[in-house]
């Protein structure tokens, strides 16, 4: 049961008085959405909306104009879709396409964790939004807020029926995890108000989590979920072609706060192992000692990771086996090849084939180089199988028969989508979170920005006769590193308008964090920073060799060569 958290009773942040207030995420929301004055809704009930699964934004590129004109600033909502594992199926792609034209910005926005964003819905069509995906069997409730976001897994149909299973119990997580509230019903489906009944929420109590809390399960060799960057990540076992459970690590995390030493991205620490029938009850612990032992007065340092650090890892693992009832079994033997997507046709278990399209920074819009969101949905509409988002921000068009392929590949050639084809290694390898205009913590363009640098790259690149050299290159508009930057081999992390911190070094595998190489400079100095490292990596590396592990060895970045837990992240 429900235990109230120590550090509750110490000045808690206005957040929480706010959840523990709001009746189970009602609030005043209601009366938010009906307030004709305004297109937003109130500070209170904008922090209870994400739980929801919505953010109240406005548009920045307006903020000047509108602030001369003494208006308020242009406000519309980004909604977010629940949606484990990232499994779309291509009904529920036309509905969502319907809603991206009809009431969004005309875009659909794949995110970096294997979701679905729309962005610029007004206050008025909010509801109509919420329930529109509802019908579609989807949902937006807690994919945002202090809660289990959604739960990710490797975007992989392709190798055995055991990939499936494991599939499986990333979307029984997400159900088991998912709060009871009924406000969710009450305020967006019409859901009629059960009268006398005691509302309660076992697991998340009325207060909820401290801090939002990310779980990701990952199938080696394949990492495409960065597992060590969840708050707890399960690592497939499969031996034998069999899923004997899932070693487990725990304490992820990429946020930094501009300016707070005290604050650093972490990678998770693998713990130990547990067995398949232990999962649900593993993470409702893990969850519950989050809950009970996470910082209520501080946001900062809410997270997970925070925690251990501050009790300490086999503090924290005692108290999730004492939990548990027993201690877990010993980590067993994985392997992680690389954490990016394959791109292009793959041959599966069961006869069907699978095609990765890379799409830029998971935007799906229609603009001169491609008509995206339109071939996304002229593919839905003849379209058997399903389709798979991956968390690298681009999409898997799952389970098609081998007779189906040709019509496919003309649609994807017809519609500019076989970028993936003709890109350089970098571009393939390349991910820039949203920020500008849209993103209220931005302090750098980061996805409209990404383009412009990878041109400038491949020029650089190409010189070196690296033009096909994989290079993982991830962009952020601030330090809260949503596009997961600290783990990228080259990252660039906003600091301010057109200027980045560079940082180098991270691993293909997504198991080595980064390091800062230059403190907020511009393009040509990222530029300069850059070249003599590529003229170098051109000339010592072997047949294999990655830039960021050669950056390592060549003791270009101070790190250890291999995969490490490496904290803290300035050189
Ligand atoms: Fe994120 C906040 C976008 C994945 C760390 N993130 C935000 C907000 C909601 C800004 C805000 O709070 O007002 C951004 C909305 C921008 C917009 O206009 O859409 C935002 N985050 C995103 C997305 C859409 C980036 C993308 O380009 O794909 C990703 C949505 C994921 C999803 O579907 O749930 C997204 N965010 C991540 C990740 C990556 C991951 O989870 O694998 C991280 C780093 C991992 C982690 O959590 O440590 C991440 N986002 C943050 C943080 C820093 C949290 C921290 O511990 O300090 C914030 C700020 C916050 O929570 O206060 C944040
Ligand atoms: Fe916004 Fe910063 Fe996240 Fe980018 S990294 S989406 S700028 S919060």
């Amino acid at each position: 049961m429900y235990g109230m958290c120590t550090d509750m009773t110490t000045n808690p942040s206005e957040l929480e008085q706010i959840k523990l207030a709001s009746q189970f995420l009602r609030g005043t929301i209601i009366t938010s959405l009906a307030d004709p004055l305004t297109g937003a809704v109130s500070d209170a009930d904008a922090g209870l909306l994400k739980f929801h699964g919505g953010y109240l934004q406005d548009n920045r590129d307006l903020r000047e104009e509108r602030r001369q004109q003494k208006l308020e600033p242009a406000h519309a909502f980004m909604l977010r879709a629940r949606l484990p594992g990232g499994v779309v199926t291509p009904v529920q792609w036309l509905e969502f396409d319907r809603l991206a034209r009809e009431y969004a910005d005309g875009s659909l926005r794949i995110t970096s964790r294997q979701t679905l964003q729309w962005h610029g819905i007004l206050k008025g069509q909010l509801k109509s939004t919420i329930a529109a995906i509802h019908h579609a069997l989807a949902t937006t409730i807690a994919a945002c807020g202090d809660v289990v976001r959604t739960v990710v897994c490797t975007t992989n149909p392709i190798e055995s029926a055991t990939h499936g299973l494991v599939y499986e119990w990333a979307e029984r997580l997400s159900k088991h995890l998912t709060p009871h509230t009924r406000a969710y019903h009450e305020i967006w489906l019409d859901g009629e108000k059960r009268v006398g009944e005691v509302e309660s929420e076992p697991l998340y109590g009325a207060n909820y989590l401290p801090r939002k809390f990310k779980i990701g399960l990952a199938i080696p060799p394949l990492n495409d979920i960065d597992v060590l960057s969840q708050d707890m990540g399960l690592i497939a076992i499969i031996e034998c072609g069999r899923l004997a459970g899932f070693n487990v690590a725990i304490g992820g995390g990429m946020g930094v706060t501009q300016h707070d030493a005290s604050t650093y991205p972490r990678l998770a620490n693998v713990i130990g192992f547990v067995g398949v029938d232990e999962v649900l009850a593993l993470a409702e612990v893990m969850v519950g000692v989050h809950r009970d032992w996470g910082e209520r007065a501080d946001r900062r340092h809410a997270r997970l990771k925070y925690t251990i650090d501050r009790r300490g890892l086999q503090v924290f693992q005692d108290e999730v086996e004492r939990r548990l009832g027993h201690a877990l079994a010993p980590e067993r033997p994985y392997y992680f090849e690389r954490n990016s997507d394959r791109y292009g046709w793959i041959e599966g278990h069961e006869g069907f084939w699978h095609l990765t399209l890379s799409i830029e920074s998971g935007r799906l819009a229609d603009h001169e180089d491609g008509r995206i969101l339109s071939g996304l949905r002229a593919l839905a509409r003849v379209h058997h199988g399903d389709f798979r988002l991956t968390c690298n921000q681009n999409v898997i068009v799952a389970k098609v028969a081998g007779k189906d392929r040709a019509g496919i590949d003309s649609i994807v050639r017809d519609y500019g989508l076989d970028g993936y084809r003709k890109q350089s290694g970098i571009r393939r390898h390349a991910m820039a979170c949203v920020a500008l205009p849209t993103c209220g913590l931005a302090m750098a363009e980061s996805e409209r920005y990404l383009p412009v640098l990878l041109s400038s790259l491949e020029q650089l690149l190409d010189r070196y006769g690296l033009i096909d050299t994989p290079i993982l290159l991830r962009v952020s508009g601030c330090p809260n590193g949503c596009s997961r930057p600290y783990l990228a081999e080259i990252a660039l992390v906003g600091r301010g308008p057109g200027r980045y911190d560079l940082r180098l070094g991270g691993d293909f595998q997504g198991q080595r964090l980064n390091r800062l190489y230059r403190q907020n400079i511009d393009e040509q100095a990222i530029l300069d920073a850059l070249e003599p490292l590529f003229a170098r990596y051109v000339l010592v590396r072997g047949e294999t060799e990655k830039f960021g592990d050669f950056l390592v060895h060549a003791g270009i970045i101070g790190l250890e060569p291999g995969p490490t837990t490496v904290q803290g992240s300035v050189v």
